[in-house]
């Protein structure tokens, strides 16, 4: 069966540029259904792998809130479509702030295969990554590409065709305090039976911020309403803050001990630990 790619990533990582490398001039662009926002899907180059996958190209956004047309698109796309795998392009010479988006990427339950785009600037700008090293941090993996300059396309085919056909759900790391897993997975355990094993934590998560487009998708009823705001009120009280504050915050966090082991800057060691 043909697979399909779903191309996600930050504004400005090169993503079209990528789209258009490995779809050439087999390209079909609409808009996404009911919104002004452009959507463009392609049939891949053979040169690259089977000429029957479909790229679809997500719109450029920060993150899967539910604030913006094209984060909802996204999102929509992502949990309601299903495509085999997504190449999230991230910004090697931008790492930490595109890895905002991948921390949620990976909780979709949608296998992810990174992209690491602008490979080719690392060396002037002083920046080495490990990019095993963040593959094991971030349970996916990870090919340096140039976009710009076509290389590491091939490799990233392969391994986003492997990684589609595999549909692996290994569970992306925990990256919460212990109190909010163990809310998540309280959560998880009273959604609705619909919602897929693999798709559940970013359900879980999504609700306990109080995500009012998800609140509304899964029309809950008023007991399980009760349980999630008890769950969101008790981790809201100890870290005397608000659900998407805590979510966020800990989200950077995971990202800066996870850049600190991967990524070296001219003159830093890599770390060892953690
Ligand atoms: C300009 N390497 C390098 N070095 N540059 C890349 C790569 C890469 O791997 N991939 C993309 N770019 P988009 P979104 C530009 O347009 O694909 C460059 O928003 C310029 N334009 O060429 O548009 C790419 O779709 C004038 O750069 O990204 C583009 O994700 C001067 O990154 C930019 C310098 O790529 C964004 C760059 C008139």
């Amino acid at each position: 069966m043909a697979l399909k790619f779903a191309l996600a990533g930050n504004p400005n990582c090169g993503k079209t540029t990528m789209f258009n490398a490995l779809t050439g001039s087999n390209q079909y662009v609409g808009n996404w259904p009911g919104v002004t926002v452009e959507k463009k899907e392609g049939k891949m180059k053979g040169k690259f792998g089977s000429s029957d996958t479909i790229v679809t190209d997500l719109p450029g956004i920060y993150s899967l809130s539910p604030y913006t047309l094209e984060e909802v698109v996204s999102r929509d796309y992502i949990l309601g479509e299903n495509p085999d795998v997504i190449i999230d392009l991230v910004d090697a010479t931008n790492i930490e702030r595109n890895l905002y988006l991948t921390t949620q990427l990976i909780e979709t339950g949608v296998p992810v295969v990174i992209a690491l785009n602008m490979a080719d600037l690392l060396k002037k700008r002083g920046i080495r990554v490990d990019t095993e090293r963040l593959g094991s941090i971030l349970g996916c993996e990870v090919v340096p590409t140039s976009a710009l300059r076509g290389e590491g396309l091939d490799k990233l085919a392969k391994q986003a065709a492997i990684t589609g056909a595999e549909n692996s759900h290994a569970l992306p790391p925990e990256i919460f305090s212990k109190e909010l897993e163990a809310a998540i997975k309280n959560v998880e355990m009273i959604l609705p039976a619909s919602i897929p094993q693999q798709k559940r934590r970013w359900y879980a998560i999504k609700i306990l911020e109080n995500d009012s487009k998800v609140s509304a998708q899964l029309s809950l009823s008023d007991s399980q309403l009760k349980v999630i705001a008890a769950e969101r009120a008790a981790i809201e009280k100890k870290e005397d803050s608000d659900m998407e504050s805590i979510v966020t915050d800990a989200r950077y966090a995971f990202i800066q001990k996870a850049v600190k082991a991967a990524v070296k800057k001219s003159g830093e060691k890599l770390t060892t630990s953690d």
